[in-house]
């Protein structure tokens, strides 16, 4: 039986002799590569982090101590060391173990994430709930180098670094966020892990921690206090984190599993805020021999044996890459057009105009606040920014949208991929909450193509437009057809509707995607005599007042279809309006109920909550019977 197989809970860890944990490691690296590639998933982010996720199994004492992942998705390690060995192939399934860590998956899992830079402010929390509580345990944050773009971690720092608690922070730095890492603290980063101190810094520390070795028990405190200060003197590289308040210790080589817990070890006998910084690799064993590293962080299902995708995406361009493409085309016609990104430049597709425009494209790290102001302040200057942010993310922007953008009225492009249901990320990562969050702020256009030549039409549009900010959503999905090149494509005129399908009595209003079950599910009433009106209703906001008239006047009811929560979202928003114009007509929301979605494959979340053809179909039966019962 293998080292793993016998793993069912950490205490089975520590009954490892440690020189067999590289062992153990290999037996690890191999299920990580065996099972992600069926399942598909953060395969590079947590092969990067086999040693560090089982030297930290080893030293400490989850659940009693406790151990913040930040995102979470680096951590199927720990997943596998806390019990989910079994449970591992089923992964991001529908019914089966997350991609992320989960307060209700296990005990282990201490706090939930998906987004990245919450680790630290989290487990601060938990240093502070501790002390209050007069309890004695450890708290340990692993958060990555790209998360160290994050403003947020930051502002955790800033405050675990000068209150003294105990906190155990471990930077895992592999020089990649999703894309290469980038900005100031990037190059600090790798200027710490090259500088010449860095050999002489381990041989200290070994010979320090030996001392330490020596001595525990007999005036431990005293001596930490000394070796703090002999090391200060000399791990100078630590400097910033020292400023901030965190005692730094390393660089460590985060691929020997033995150096990790000797020092994870030593730092642990240590008080106060303390940072290790701990150089890993992402993606390390991965069979592929010249990895893409930006699609290494996460992959579709591959062949184990090469690393290479097990199938090439067929039919329609995705979402993703229709409006790469367009922004990369349009930006010829468009000199003052540039592209911002917050850390995803192949996930949103900017990376093909990267490419084309290398100095109109802007990769800001994982800040999507700051790629919201910033664009704010381009847009002062008579640039026109095209801000590219996955529609979770940029839930982290509320405010800079309202207070740096939409207050002064500023032309910012927002284009929100991911938009509605996201697939098996799962409920940290779902796109539900847009059409509600941008309804509110004042000034916002709000919309949402039908399809990829819809979506150059209303970029178009969102260009030719001087005054107020403009959102475009789209899903994580294939386009329905695949769209012409931008130059053929016409701006959609701003503010109107599209009549897809004229009926009577009933009225379908679907939002960007959910045009084609619309249309799908119209077909299918009309073959049993119901015959509704369609209209695409890529203006969210604002509607089309001249087209809406036209319908309430003969038309008794009016579905709503969006890929996005009722509570707030289109339907409401049309309701409020529809109330004060033709009161007795009904204006039914079809969409995400209020609640939390798991992971799944996008179409069987969209079938769960009836935002297919079948679904909207019976809504609309339903509805027909129900107002044949009430007419006279
Ligand atoms: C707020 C937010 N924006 C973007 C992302 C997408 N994302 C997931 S992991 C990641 C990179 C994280 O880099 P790092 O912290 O260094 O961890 P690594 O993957 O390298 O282990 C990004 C950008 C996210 N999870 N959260």
């Amino acid at each position: 039986m293998g080292l793993l197989e016998g793993i069912k809970d950490l205490p089975d860890v520590k009954q490892i002799p440690r020189d067999r944990l590289p062992e153990l490691c290999e037996e690890i690296r191999q299920r990580l590569i065996d099972v992600v590639s069926s399942t598909g998933g953060h395969i590079g982010a947590s092969l990067g982090v086999v040693e560090l996720a089982t030297a930290i199994a080893y030293v400490f004492d989850s659940p009693r101590d406790k151990v913040v992942w930040d995102v979470g998705h680096q951590a199927y390690t720990w997943k596998l060391l806390t019990g989910r060995n079994d449970r591992f192939p089923t992964l991001r399934q529908a019914g089966g173990i997350s991609g992320f860590l989960r307060r209700d998956e296990s005990p282990h899992d201490h706090f939930g994430a998906g987004h990245a830079g919450t680790a630290m402010s989290a487990a601060y929390g938990m240093a502070a709930a501790r002390d209050l509580k007069g309890e004695h345990h450890d708290v340990v944050v692993v958060v990555g180098d790209g998360a160290m773009t994050c403003g947020l971690s930051y502002e955790g720092m800033n405050n675990a670094g000068h209150s003294n608690r105990d906190l155990i922070v471990i930077l895992n730095d592999n020089g990649m966020s999703i894309a290469p890492n980038v900005g100031a603290i990037s190059r600090y980063l790798a200027n710490v892990a090259t500088n010449p101190l860095y050999n002489r810094v381990r041989e200290e520390l070994k010979r320090l921690t030996h001392r330490v070795d020596a001595m525990v028990g007999h005036g431990v405190q005293d001596f930490a206090r000394r070796v703090e200060e002999s090391l200060k003197n000399l791990v100078l590289p630590g400097v910033l984190f020292q400023e901030l308040g965190l005692r730094y210790f390393g660089p460590v080589d985060g691929h020997d599993v033995g150096d990790l817990i000797e020092a994870l070890e030593k730092v642990r006998q240590l008080k106060g805020p303390r940072l290790v910084h701990v150089l890993t690799q992402k993606g390390k064993g991965f069979p592929l021999e010249e990895p893409d590293l930006e699609k290494f962080h996460a992959r579709p299902p591959y062949d184990p044996a090469t690393g290479e995708l097990r199938t090439a995406g067929s039919g329609p361009s995705a979402w993703t890459k229709v409006f790469g493409e367009a922004i990369t085309q349009l930006a010829a016609e468009y000199p003052s057009l540039v592209a911002i990104t917050a850390a995803m430049p192949s996930g949103t597709g900017t990376n093909i105009f990267q490419k084309k425009w290398p100095e109109r494209f802007f990769d800001v790290g994982i800040a999507e606040g700051h790629a919201t102001t910033f664009a704010a302040g381009l847009a002062t200057q008579g640039i026109r920014p095209v801000v590219a942010i996955y529609s979770t993310f940029l839930q982290r922007a509320y405010d800079n949208i309202i207070h740096d953008v939409a207050i002064q009225k500023l032309p910012v492009i927002f284009c929100l991929d991911r938009a509605g249901m996201v697939g098996d990320d799962g409920q940290t990562h779902m796109g539900l909450y847009d059409i509600a969050y941008m309804l509110a702020v004042p000034g916002m256009t709000v919309t949402a193509p039908r399809d990829g030549a819809e979506l150059i039409g209303l970029l178009r549009c969102a260009l030719e437009r001087t005054e107020g900010p403009f959102a475009i959503r789209y899903p994580r999905d294939k386009t329905p057809t695949e769209p012409p090149p931008a130059a053929a494509v016409a701006a959609v005129p701003y503010g109107t509707w599209e009549i897809l399908r004229q009926g009577k009595g009933c009225a379908i209003l679907p939002v960007g995607a959910m045009c084609a079950p619309a249309m799908a599910a119209a077909s299918a009433v009309a073959a049993e005599g119901l015959d509704v009106t369609v209209v695409n209703c890529r203006f969210v906001k604002p509607v089309d007042r001249e087209t809406l008239d036209a319908l309430l006047k003969d038309h008794r009811i009016l579905v709503t279809v969006e890929d996005g929560v009722v509570t707030n979202g289109f339907g409401a928003y049309l309701a409020a309006i529809v109330q004060t114009l033709a009161p007795e007509v009904r204006v039914i929301a079809l969409g995400a109920p209020d609640r939390t979605f798991e992971h799944a494959p996008r179409a069987k979340q969209l079938e769960s909550v009836g935002l297919t053809a079948d679904g909207i179909a019976s809504r609309i039966r339903a509805l027909h019977a129900e107002e044949a019962a009430l007419s006279p």
